[in-house]
């Protein structure tokens, strides 16, 4: 878990560019800042489950799940998926990988759908309120990722990968964006998923709304372009 009192960073949706996510990273030291990650770390690229193990592992970090993590784990319970794995960008060598790396397995599917930081940003995969089916008021955060787990064990990954996948929202429904954030209790909400084509995170609605996908991947297959880093990684607080 991540230190207290860290400045925050936020990594886009680094989607297996390796190269590009340590270019990103080289002015954070991982001891000095709290490393959050929006989701969609595999595929597209070659370096996916690269990419997840090192966020496992750099010290003061945390991860969301996203809709191609969920893809690739729904190819461990259901093998005949591999087809359409692939045809998402999938990596037959990340799966290969993940397949035999059950711990690697075992720490993604405990990877939450929702983050809730101590400044009272929400993090999540997608700028979209779908996620509210599942949420139960009494505990907002705490139940949508209960229900998030229970489906990745149960059998459910469609109805996952249907929620992480829905398009950004935010950015032109700022009424749902209210409804939201006061359903989770949060103040603000970050994402990725939808890439924009900004040089900085894209802020919408005063700040409420950050989508910090600035394609990072240079195997990004629909905005496969030299973004600049800065579109995808960057600390929340200069954005606030
Ligand atoms: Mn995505």
């Amino acid at each position: 878990m991540a230190a207290d009192n860290l400045p925050v960073l936020i990594v886009g949706d680094v989607h297996g560019d390796l190269e590009r996510l340590f270019e990103a990273l080289k002015p954070y030291p991982p001891d000095q800042w709290h490393t959050v990650f929006v989701g969609d770390l595999v595929d597209y690229g070659m370096f996916g489950v690269g990419a997840l193990r090192y966020a496992r592992d750099r010290p003061n970090t945390n991860i969301v799940l996203g809709n191609h993590e969920v893809a690739m784990l729904w190819t461990l319970t259901e093998p005949e998926r591999l087809g359409w794995y692939l045809s998402i960008g999938g990596q037959a060598h990340d799966r290969d990988e993940i397949k035999r790396d059950a711990e690697l397995t075992v720490w993604l599917l405990e990877q939450p759908a929702l983050l809730r930081l101590d400044d009272g940003t929400l993090v999540q995969h997608c700028g979209h309120d779908l996620y509210a089916r599942w949420l139960d008021p009494d505990d907002p955060i705490e139940s949508v990722n209960q229900k998030m787990s229970d489906l990745l064990m149960t059998g459910g990954e469609a109805e996952a990968w249907e929620v992480l996948s829905a398009k950004n929202v935010f950015a032109q429904q700022p009424h749902r964006l209210h409804e939201w954030l006061q359903a989770t209790r949060c103040r603000r909400v970050v994402f990725g998923h939808t890439p924009h084509r900004n040089s900085k995170p894209e802020v919408y609605h005063d700040g409420l709304a950050i989508n910090f996908d600035g394609g990072l991947s240079a195997s990004h297959r629909k905005f496969a372009r030299k973004s600049p880093i800065t579109a995808s990684v960057a600390p929340l607080d200069v954005l606030s």
